[in-house]
């Protein structure tokens, strides 16, 4: 009999029923990585919102606490929606978030601490009884119904912490900075620390260091020659997050993006599928900094209430700045590959045109997969229309179905065995005036036979040279999502598809080229992925 439940992940992070949103001030502390997320305990939509929490050594195995913030003061009383953590010197942990002050959502910042340094697992929080420390007013000039999200906080040479929380003025979203000495009195300076016109409120915002070299991670205080810092932003509007790459100038403390590097609705994203209200923090212990985002449902509203859950935690991923210093580059935490086992590998092989090979080995509905290309011959590349500037577009007009002679190529995920469904994951090359241009797609259209899921394709451009490099795909496959990485990660598509035939021991994995020349894999690998310890305990009263 099929499961009764074919979408839930085994791997990914959900708890055992009801919504959640927005990961919420991530952080290791001895030792132990920390989860909070935006959760409603009463239901599989968006609502009553407090802090769920979840503690993990390897970030992919998580122990389910009782709640770590709920209602309980004027200062929160409708809600307790995202924030940060900060970690103080003297190794203690402190949360920024926001409460909601009445049913009109009118937005505050509240802080809370630890009870019990002691306890490494963090379960019980302190709220400050002078909540909250920042107050939308007239003065200050803040819409209270748009102040939200406190980052976490950096602290200057000038000993003087800073931490901003994303806000709108009209049209113009914004970083609203504000300053404090005690972490308690927090004082608005009197620019935001950036701000872009046209682009709605700024949900979650996140900003932190990178070095300039390597990829190790920087503590949040870090700054000067041997790094750059990003800005990123959660577009309501849209519900897409978009980052720049600039510089930090602490004494006017201001961001000023570099040049080509635009914050509006054509510039970098983390991911080009579904993925939204991230954030990072820097793991002092491994020295990486970690990005945590939220995976939304594509289903209705009726499915979600029907399955009676919504909303996964994507794997978490190492961010770092690309060589080229004009991008960030991703990739799934090493402990992922922990959860591997039978593995399979190809022999090194041509993929003729229009030919598809399946893989089998592994059980395809719970997979990771990598696979890298070598283009034999890139002459015959299709030539690239220079008007062609969305590849999301470009992506469902030329979607898995449409050939061309170099792509579409790469795997199809979740595939039934007639292929009605499939979730196909590929790229094409296409000649450009100076340079090849690499589009890699996520195409959801066959993904499921229900029409009542939101199956738009996905799509970005790859800043890879096909000439030198090969071309990687590496694609987490877990019942409902398909989580890929191109270019070794400097592309990511986060999707999420809902097969009715291409479930449990009925689904598929294959590599196709359905272009028209030959593609050389070079490799292929995929392993099977072991259920994770999620939640596995039978959950009393959580709160
Ligand atoms: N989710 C939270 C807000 C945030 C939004 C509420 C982003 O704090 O702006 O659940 O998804």
């Amino acid at each position: 009999s099929p499961p009764s439940q074919p979408y839930r992940t085994g791997y990914h992070f959900q708890p055992p029923k009801n919504w959640i949103n927005d990961p919420n001030g991530p952080m290791i502390y001895k030792g132990i990585y920390h989860l909070f997320y935006q959760y409603n305990p009463k239901g599989a939509v968006w609502g009553n919102i407090v802090w769920a929490h979840s503690t993990s050594t390897d970030l992919i195995n998580w122990t389910p606490h009782p709640h770590a913030i709920y209602p309980s003061q004027p200062s929160d009383h409708y809600g307790c929606w995202s924030g940060s953590a900060t970690i103080l010197p003297g190794d203690k942990p402190i949360i920024l978030y926001t409460g909601i002050i009445d049913p009109e959502n009118t937005q505050v910042q509240n802080l809370a601490v630890p009870k019990n340094l002691s306890d490494p697992y963090l379960r019980e929080w302190v709220k400050y009884p002078q909540n909250p420390l920042m107050e939308p007013t007239i003065e200050n000039e803040i819409n209270g119904s748009s102040f939200r999200d406190p980052t976490t906080a950096w602290l200057g040479h000038d000993n003087i912490w800073r931490v901003i929380i994303g806000s709108k003025i009209h049209r113009k979203g914004l970083a609203v900075l504000y300053r404090s000495r005690d972490f308690k009195k927090w004082t608005k300076a009197k620019h935001p620390l950036h701000s872009a016109k046209d682009t709605g409120m700024w949900e979650c915002p996140d900003f932190f260091p990178v070095s300039t070299s390597g990829q190790n991670g920087v503590d949040a205080s870090t700054f000067g020659p041997n790094v750059k810092h990003v800005l990123k932003a959660s577009l309501d509007d849209t519900k897409h997050e978009y980052y720049t790459i600039g510089t930090y100038n602490i004494t006017l403390d201001r961001y000023f993006p570099d040049k080509g590097s635009v914050d509006s609705d054509s510039g970098l994203r983390y991911d080009y599928g579904k993925y939204y209200a991230s954030k990072t923090f820097f793991d002092h212990e491994k020295n990486r900094r970690i990005l945590l985002g939220w995976i939304n449902e594509s289903s209705s509203v009726a499915d979600d209430i029907k399955k009676g859950w919504a909303g996964v935690q994507a794997i978490p991923r190492k961010i770092w700045l690309d060589k080229s210093r004009k991008q960030l580059v991703q990739w799934p935490i090493v402990e992922l590959e922990k959860q591997r086992e039978n593995h399979v590998q190809l022999p090194s092989q041509f993929l003729k045109g229009g030919s598809r090979i399946e893989v089998s080995g592994v059980t395809p509905v719970q997979a990771d997969v990598e696979i890298s290309f070598e283009i034999p011959d890139l002459k015959k590349a299709e030539v690239f229309n220079p008007s062609w500037t969305d590849p999301q577009l470009l992506c469902s007009q030329k979607g898995a179905s449409v050939k061309s002679a170099l792509g579409p190529f790469g795997l199809l995920a979740l595939a039934s065995k007639d292929l009605q469904e499939y979730t196909a994951i590929f790229f094409k090359i296409f000649k450009g005036k100076d340079k090849y241009v690499v589009l890699m797609c996520s195409d959801q259209s066959r993904s499921s036979l229900n029409d009542d899921n939101d199956k738009t394709t996905y799509g970005a451009f790859l800043n890879v040279d096909p000439v030198h490099e090969k071309l990687s795909l590496r694609s987490l496959i877990d019942h409902s999502i398909v989580e890929s990485f191109g270019g070794g990660g400097k592309a990511c598509i986060a999707a999420r598809v809902y097969p009715t035939l291409a479930i449990d021991k009925n689904a598929h994995l294959y590599a196709f080229n359905y272009g028209t020349e030959k593609v050389k894999i070079l490799n292929l690998n995929a392993w099977s992925m072991k259920k994770a310890h999620i939640f596995e305990s039978v959950i009393e009263d959580l709160k």
